[in-house]
């Protein structure tokens, strides 16, 4: 028999002093008091700290963490703080991060674990690993508040830090919970594990982050990187799109942001890019920013509608710099703004420096110890002063252009999706798909992107990466296809999907474009989902017309937009289109036996346009050839 709720609370005072039982007590779900119970039995913390929405309970978990030296304070700033992961701990671990399924289910591409063995391997690594620690309980929305978009989660951890940031991160919802007592919640419990004397998880080699999804529940032991650490973010991302799936709505790796139109209108479109190929970059340049990162997106009465889950951004600061990005690197440089800074220098004067500043780095601590100029890891090679993946955590609550519907329980209209990967020489800068099942194959299933110098291993070896969600998916790349087109059906009017390649290079590797011009590509989309512009047919889509960018150039970049740039960017490279479409209609043919026959017909009627266009034009076709208007 199940114990009753005044049982349960009996043996939670044991690891609480009066205020905090008194927290707990105004917590209405008794299974969740049972859930907190059982992991505190489980972890066997000193004492336990509920996080409230008060300002006193925010300022104690900034200080815990200072304390705790989880997170290192800077000299011109009393909230701005560094922390550090560790040389092995800076990154998202995909191969310990599983997806916890019945025995002997397969799901096609992702890394999965039998649910029993995993749960009782990740219950044995976390048995007493709370011992001596503070544990903390935070309460958080992942969307509005009183949204129907919105999912709850509640993350318990032993890591201020990973408090901190989610306090920054997400809708703080202690009051959600005393309210209701019938509410529907994901769990996330999370150890920092032993640490060594830098402070750093030292048993990395057993860091696990195991998903259930069926009950909702995560576990993360011997790791901080937020990417692992922070249930909210992509732990809870996974849990979102399972229930999607069920539930027939789409959780996406995506940003929302909002253009301007002709007589004030604005045009709300979202974006799926790889890490590191200018998803936030996008939204930032845009002229209405709502999200970063992540979307929970609706059919609302026919319409799509979409929120942003978050209300802050953990964005890579490598490369952000006063010319290119003037407003984030004036939120990041100020005194009076929230930021936790993660694997960047801590200069012994108590400054943070990141490539990107303008001035050279002093001599200070970095994620991997002490550093100095020309220091050398044990094979030798320079250690940099700042972590490629080092990034910041702040609230978008700064932004200028934070757009009004931020907090909209009902979302803002979506009339257009566009994907967007890292690839030198074959997707035009922009490019419509004919129509939303057209687009869904062409432009997201497909997708694939460069690898960065972020990632480790071989720089500019193309990686497949569906919808740019591949490591995030808790189901098949094929499910997910199914998704899209079912969602689709439902609605009155589907968005229009494009395609944007901010990588194109030419003969000598130059990059052709430049960073602003991302500006032209979203007002032309803007006017196209309005149906104020004309465009050209190509086998794969619809682009713009050269005198219309040449005009869009001109009154938002003042900038002279050449022909013979435009044919360069725009031609249609037919022989790379054909191989791009062959290596995917490969991967889904080998690997995802679930994959939808539409995805194959669309497949099929895509490469006999490529094919006949090859016949007709031979590898490359200007567009000035394919205007028929
Ligand atoms: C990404 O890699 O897509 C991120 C950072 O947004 S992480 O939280 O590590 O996923
Ligand atoms: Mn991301």
């Amino acid at each position: 028999m199940l114990e009753s709720r005044e049982g349960i609370l009996v043996r939670l005072a044991a690891y609480t002093d009066f205020v905090n039982f008194g927290k707990l007590v105004k917590v209405k779900s008794t299974s969740l008091l049972r859930w907190i119970l059982e992991v505190a039995e489980l972890t066997e913390p000193d004492r336990m700290f509920v996080v409230t929405d008060s300002p006193e309970d925010l300022e104690y978990v900034r200080r815990r963490a200072v304390e705790n030296r989880e997170e290192i304070p800077v000299s011109y700033s009393p909230l701005h703080t560094v922390h550090f992961d560790g040389p092995r701990d800076l990154a998202r671990d995909r191969e310990n991060t599983r997806i916890l399924v019945p025995k002997g289910t397969v799901i096609p591409m992702i890394n999965t674990k039998d649910v029993v063995e995993g749960v009782g391997e990740i219950e044995g690594i976390m048995k007493g690993i709370m011992k001596g620690r503070e544990m903390y309980v935070g309460f958080y929305c992942y969307g509005p508040k009183n949204s129907p978009f919105t999912l709850y989660g509640v993350q318990v951890t032993d890591s201020a830090y990973v408090i901190h940031s989610s306090n920054v991160l997400y809708r703080l919802c202690y009051d959600v919970f005393t309210e209701r007592e019938s509410i529907s919640y994901m769990r996330f419990l999370h150890s920092t594990g032993e640490r060594d004397e830098n402070g750093w998880s030292r048993n990395v080699h057993k860091r696990r982050i195991y998903i259930d999804v069926e009950n909702q529940i995560v576990y993360t032991a011997n790791t901080q990187y937020a990417g692992n650490a922070i249930g909210m973010k992509k732990l809870a991302l996974r849990l979102c799109i399972y229930r999607g799936y069920r539930e027939n709505w789409l959780c996406e790796h995506m940003f929302i942001a909002g253009m301007k139109g002709p007589g004030g209108r604005v045009t709300y479109f979202t974006g799926a890019f790889p890490a590191g190929c200018g998803k936030t970059a996008t939204a930032m340049m845009a002229d209405t920013l709502v999200g970063d990162d992540l979307a929970i997106i609706k059919n609302i009465g026919g319409e799509v509608r979409a929120v942003n889950p978050e209300t802050g951004m953990f964005g890579i600061i490598s490369g952000i710099n006063p010319i290119d990005d003037p407003e984030i690197y004036e939120i990041l440089t100020r005194r009076d703004t929230e930021v936790v800074f993660a694997n960047v220098l801590l200069t012994k004067d108590g400054s943070i420096w990141w490539d990107g500043k303008p001035e050279s780095p002093r001599p200070g601590i970095n994620y991997a110890g002490s550093w100095w100029p020309g220091k050398k890891d044990e094979k030798g090679g320079e250690i940099p002063p700042s972590h490629p993946n080092a990034r910041f955590t702040t609230s978008i609550r700064y932004l200028k252009n934070l757009d009004p519907g931020i907090d909209d329980p009902n979302g803002v209209p979506v009339k257009g999706m566009i994907f967007g990967g890292r690839d030198s020489d074959t997707w035009v800068p922009v490019e419509e798909a004919f129509d939303w099942d057209h687009g869904i194959v062409t432009k997201g299933a497909i997708l694939e992107s460069e690898r960065t110098a972020a990632v480790l291993g071989e720089a500019g070896l193309v990686e497949f990466n569906p919808f740019a969600i591949l490591d995030f998916l808790s189901i098949s790349p094929g499910a997910f296809i199914e998704l899209h087109f079912r969602f689709g059906e439902g609605l009155k009017e589907r968005p229009r999907i494009f395609s944007v390649n901010y990588f194109l290079r030419g003969e000598h590797g130059e990059y052709l474009t430049e960073k602003r011009d991302k500006y032209v590509w979203l007002k032309w989309m803007e006017l196209r989902v309005h149906g104020d512009l004309d465009a050209i047919e190509t086998p794969t889509g619809y682009i713009p017309v050269y005198e219309d960018l040449r005009n869009l150039f001109e009154k938002y970049l003042n900038k002279e937009f050449k022909e013979d740039l435009y044919e360069k960017l725009f031609s249609i490279r037919i022989s790379k289109l054909l191989k791009k479409y062959e290596r995917a209609w490969n991967i889904y043919a080998t690997k995802a036996p679930d994959t939808p026959k539409k995805f194959y017909y669309i497949m099929i009627e895509q490469k006999r346009k490529l094919e006949e266009a090859e016949s007709l034009f031979g590898a490359v076709v200007s567009p000035f050839k394919l205007d028929r208007r």
